[in-house]
């Protein structure tokens, strides 16, 4: 692997898998294989788990992690190309990623969708620029469509409780009273269908995702019906894709309660946090035996440090 932007980067989504699984029963393996290297994790948006698991995973590979919050410590960054930077851009991106990027051996960086042109951040414009101007690896760690880190922590959580090879999950929308992106919900549909599990996608009307994220999967808009004999119960609000980033829906009764998942098999609940307790769902499901809220935000730690392990050994 020599970047990491998408699934489309992995060329053995088992074998990543796996080297996550094993990573973590013995995290210090490859404390070696980091020695004298560096990762810069840059943030244009806030984070707790992203950035923390990523200094963990870093630390766990013997590697240095800088921290860079462009927001509050770095210069503004222009990304269109050609324009007169009069405004209050400071500094433009082909210089910013050429300079980190002959600083730090491995580069990543956060860079949510803006939710204000559709057409902006689903051409990946900023972190497909700092693939061009970079000459460091990159990672992703949430760019406009996607939230590679976060599906693959979520499928070495799935492996590891499923009860049958094929599981049904449910990725299922919830309600939240700001507008968020799309990101989690279309790397988590297009992870689980590469990993061949029985995907159901339920949303209300005028919340479908992408095609491309879609893919092969159901779209059921009764969300009591998606949840029947589900084996995973994915929650996430994300804002309209047709109607770009706007709340159609604040509709409380999307919320995952109990009651809904009593309609499930056993069913288990995941969400990628942060999330609103009782808006998206009620305390007492993410409070109960049932929710993996918790083991999935502990793997982030080991799919930052397979993917850090596999850009080091391309790096060799
Ligand atoms: C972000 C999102 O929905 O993309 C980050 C999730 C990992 N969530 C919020 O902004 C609440
Ligand atoms: N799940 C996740 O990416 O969390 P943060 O936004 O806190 O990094």
């Amino acid at each position: 692997m020599n970047s990491f932007l998408s699934i489309k980067d992995v060329n053995n989504l088992p074998a990543l898998v796996n080297d996550a699984l094993e990573i973590k029963k013995n995290p210090h393996a490859y404390s070696d294989l980091g020695r004298n290297k560096s990762v810069c994790l840059i943030f244009l948006n806030p984070s707790l788990r992203t950035r923390l698991s990523s200094q963990k995973a870093a630390f766990n590979l013997g590697m240095n992690a800088a921290v860079l919050d462009v927001g509050s410590q770095g210069w503004k960054l222009e990304f269109a190309d050609g324009v007169v930077m009069d405004s209050d851009k400071a500094e433009h991106i082909k210089e910013a990623a050429a300079v980190i990027g002959s600083y730090f051996d491995v580069v990543a960086i956060r860079a949510f969708a803006k939710l204000e042109d559709r057409e902006e951040d689903y051409s990946e414009q900023i972190i497909q620029s700092f693939k061009k101007y970079c000459p460091a690896p990159v990672v992703n760690m949430e760019s406009g469509t996607g939230h590679p880190l976060q599906a693959l922590a979520d499928l070495m959580t799935i492996e590891e409780h499923k009860t049958v090879e094929k599981p049904k999950v449910v990725l299922t929308w919830a309600p939240h009273p700001r507008p968020l992106p799309q990101a989690v919900a279309n790397s988590f549909s297009e992870w689980m269908q590469a990993a061949d599990f029985d995907l159901t996608i339920t949303h209300p009307n005028g919340y479908e995702l992408a095609d491309e994220f879609v893919g092969n999967a159901k779209v059921e808009y009764d969300q009591r019906k998606a949840f029947k004999d589900a084996e995973f119960v994915y929650a996430k609000n994300w804002s309209s894709y047709s109607d770009y980033g706007k709340v159609l829906s604040t509709d409380r009764s999307w919320m995952v309660t109990a009651e809904k998942m009593a309609l499930t098999n056993n069913g288990k609940f995941m969400h990628c946090l942060p999330v609103r307790r009782n808006v998206i769902v009620e305390d007492a499901v993410i409070d109960s035996e049932n929710s993996l809220v918790i083991p999935e935000a502990t793997n982030r730690i080991f799919s930052m440090q397979a993917v850090l392990k596999q850009l080091l050994e391309h790096l060799k």
